[in-house]
């Protein structure tokens, strides 16, 4: 799979690189680290993501030049798609995507459905960015101090800060590698989980005092409405970290919240009126991505979401029940 992907780099022009809605720090790193690696072997790059990206990773180098829309195919002979266990993850695009002739897969999800034409998936790797990493160590380019940043990042916060249980021992080799490529720990940590903004703290308040715990006291659920995000002048990427609270509480195996979707930070353009996005962490013992599919959804063993459009009190007490069984 390597040498078939490095081979379709090395005979490429125009290569798309796309990262999935609602982006996350290592669908974010992984793009710009890929899209400037193949940029400086001199291919045009196009880096995709419908979202536009959270404030937290506008740090990143290139993530500028992230678009958020693509008029046709442009000339792009290979697709690549970023952290997405399935090519609709990447929004409204997929259809224009689906017929670039080389699609290449690039994932960590255990729920991935092995689109595309080419397929590097390892549900072992604790990132994306990981598997972005060997690929720019096989095709030999130099690792600048933005592709060091942008795959230090997308290590960093998808291993929870080196807490979650896919955190392995390359999540420290390659960060640490990336150190010595220049990337400056600190610097990265102050924008990823920098100051919360004074609606972020409200947003937060209001999402503990939604807290319901099951009967069993092994779920927890937060709820989140759109009326709430406009009082707080906040937007869903604000809830980044909510769930790690709710997933602390002491017995707690199972965290869930809802929210109203509101198609990221998109705000200008929501979604069905009544769509609840609901994302769920396990604390190990249960496995989130099972329910998630369970929904429609998808995700890792200890993190994954669904969107829906059940009412709240539907979701609750589906929820609720599954609770009886963990
Ligand atoms: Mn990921």
């Amino acid at each position: 799979m390597m040498k078939q992907i490095i081979h379709h780099f090395n005979n490429s022009k125009n290569i798309l690189l796309a990262a999935h809605v609602d982006p996350d720090g290592d669908s974010v790193g992984s793009l710009t680290a890929l899209g400037l690696s193949l940029e400086s072997l001199g291919k045009k790059i196009t880096l995709y993501s419908e979202s536009a990206i959270p404030a937290v990773y506008r740090f990143l180098p290139a993530s500028d030049r992230i678009v958020r829309t693509i008029n046709g195919l442009n000339g792009c002979d290979v697709a690549v798609i970023l952290d997405c266990s399935n090519i609709d993850r990447v929004g409204k695009a997929a259809s224009t995507i689906k017929q670039i002739p080389e699609i290449i897969n690039i994932d960590h999800h255990t729920t991935n459905t092995n689109f595309g034409t080419i397929q590097l998936i390892d549900t072992w790797a604790c990132a994306t960015a990981e598997i972005v990493y060997r690929i720019i160590k096989n095709i030999g380019v130099r690792i600048t101090k933005a592709i060091a940043t942008s795959i230090y990042t997308g290590i960093l916060t998808d291993t929870g800060s080196f807490r979650f249980s896919n955190t392995n021992e390359s999540a420290f080799a390659i960060c640490k590698e990336m150190v010595e490529y220049g990337v400056d720990p600190s610097y990265v940590a102050e924008h990823v989980y920098g100051p919360f903004s004074l609606g972020r703290l409200k947003l937060l308040n209001r999402a503990l005092d939604s807290l319901e715990i099951s009967a069993t006291g092994k779920l927890s659920i937060m709820t989140l409405t759109r009326d709430v995000f406009e009082k707080t002048n906040t937007h869903p990427e604000d809830t980044d970290g909510f769930l790690n609270y709710a997933r602390n509480i002491k017995d707690i195996k199972v965290a869930a919240l809802i929210q109203h979707q509101l198609n990221g930070n998109r705000t200008e353009e929501p979604v069905s009126e009544n769509c609840y996005h609901v994302s769920l962490r396990s604390d190990g013992t249960v496995d989130v991505a099972a329910i998630a599919s369970a929904f429609g959804g998808g995700g890792h063993r200890n993190a994954a979401g669904f969107s829906t459009e059940l009412t709240i009190s539907e979701i609750k007490s589906k929820l609720l029940k599954l609770a009886e069984t963990i």
